[in-house]
C-alpha cells in the first residue's frame, strides 16, 4: 500500500499560504483536462549543519525551461519562487521533506488553446521517505522492460517536466506492477534504453559508468547530473551514449537515479540477475557519496546545498 499524503499544514497557492485542505482546483481547470502543467520534485535534507534544499537553483531553472517549452508564463520571478519554496518548508516546520512546486493553466474556458487561461502556481512540502522502499536502497529492485516506449521528442518536448507526460510513465508503472515487478525501464522510439518512469538509469561495466544521453528521450535529471559529477570526481569514467537492452542485461551493476528514488540499485531485469544480484560496489560507493553530499558532509559540494 502507498502511504496517503498528510492533511495538515500550509500550501503556498498563488502567492499566499492556505490550509492544506483548502488548496483546491476547479474541475474545469485547463490543466486537469489537458495535462497542461509543469512541476518539479525537490528534496530537502536534515543535516548536522541545518536543513538544506538540494540543488534548488537547478530545479527552479528546469521548471522555467519546462514552462517555456509549453509557452506557459509563470507569474513569478525565479527568485520569488525560490523564496516561496524555502518559506513553504519553514512554515510547515519540516527539517527533511519532498517539495512539489507546480504551475498549470487554470480555470477560464475549455478548448485546447490555453490562451486567456490564468497560470496557477502552488508549492507543497511533506515528509517522503524512500521512493521504492527502504529495502530498495540496500538490496535493489526487480525491473522489467516496458512494452510502452518513452515519449518521443518529435511528439512532445521530452526534456520538459510536464504533467501530461506522466501518462506515459503511468502506463509503464501499471504494466510493471501488474506483471509483478517493482519498476519499469522504458526504451526510446529507436529501441535504446531511455529511463525509468520517474528515474534516470546507469549501467556499470568494468568500473566505467554508462548512461543514456539526451538524444535517448530522457528527462535531464538533476540527480543524474550529480551522479556524473560525483563519479568523475571519484575517478570513474562516465560515458553518455545510446545504451542497448543487452548492455543493461550484461552489466556488472545497474542503478536508478532521481530526486525521489535517490540512488537505487537494480538487482534483476526481466528475471535476469544483474551482476551478483545485490547492490554492487560502484553503486554502493556512489550512493554513499551522494548521501554524504546531501547531508552536508562534503565541503566540496556545499555549493549544491541551499540553506532553508
Ligand atoms: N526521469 C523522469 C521521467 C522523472 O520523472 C524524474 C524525476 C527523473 C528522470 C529524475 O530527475 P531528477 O529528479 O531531476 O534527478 N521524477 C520525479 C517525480 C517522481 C514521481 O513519482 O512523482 C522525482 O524524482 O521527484
Amino acid at each position: 500500500m502507498v502511504e496517503r499524503l498528510p492533511e495538515e499544514g500550509k500550501i503556498w497557492y498563488n502567492g499566499e499560504f492556505v490550509d492544506w485542505k483548502e488548496a483546491k482546483v476547479h474541475v474545469l481547470a485547463h490543466g486537469l483536462h489537458y495535462g497542461s502543467g509543469v512541476f518539479e520534485g525537490i528534496r530537502c535534507y536534515a543535516t548536522e549543519k541545518g536543513s538544506f534544499i538540494f540543488r534548488l537553483n537547478e530545479h527552479v531553472n528546469r521548471m522555467y525551461r519546462s514552462a517555456e517549452l509549453y509557452k506557459l508564463k509563470i507569474p513569478y520571478s525565479k527568485e520569488e519562487l525560490k523564496n516561496a519554496i524555502k518559506e513553504t518548508v519553514r512554515i510547515n516546520g519540516l527539517d527533511a521533506c519532498y517539495i512539489r512546486p507546480i504551475a498549470f493553466y487554470g480555470y477560464h474556458h475549455l478548448g485546447v488553446n490555453p490562451e486567456s487561461c490564468p497560470v496557477d502556481c502552488a508549492i507543497a512540502a511533506w515528509r517522503w521517505g524512500t521512493y521504492l522502499g527502504e529495502e530498495a536502497l540496500e538490496n535493489g529492485i526487480r525491473c522489467t522492460f516496458s512494452s510502452w516506449r518513452r515519449i518521443d521528442p518529435n511528439t512532445l518536448p521530452v526534456m520538459a517536466k510536464a504533467t501530461g507526460h506522466y501518462l506515459n510513465s503511468l502506463l509503464a508503472v501499471l504494466d510493471a506492477k501488474e506483471r509483478g515487478f517493482d519498476e519499469a525501464i522504458m526504451l526510446d522510439n529507436n529501441g535504446y534504453v531511455a529511463e525509468g518512469p520517474g528515474e534516470n538509469i546507469f549501467a556499470v561495466k568494468n568500473a566505467t559508468l554508462y548512461t543514456p544521453a539526451a538524444e535517448s528521450s530522457i528527462l535531464p535529471g538533476i540527480t543524474r547530473d550529480s551522479v556524473i559529477v560525483l563519479a568523475r570526481d571519484t575517478g570513474y569514467e562516465v560515458v553518455e551514449k545510446p545504451v542497448t537492452k543487452e548492455e543493461l542485461l550484461s552489466a556488472d551493476e545497474v542503478f536508478f537515479s532521481g530526486t525521489a528514488a535517490e540512488v537505487s540499485p537494480i538487482r534483476e531485469i526481466d528475471n535476469v540477475t544483474i551482476g551478483e544480484g545485490k547492490r554492487g560496489e560502484v553503486t554502493g560507493e556512489i550512493q554513499r557519496k551522494f548521501f554524504d553530499v546531501v547531508h552536508a558532509k562534503e565541503e566540496r559540494y556545499m555549493r549544491w546545498l541551499e540553506p532553508v
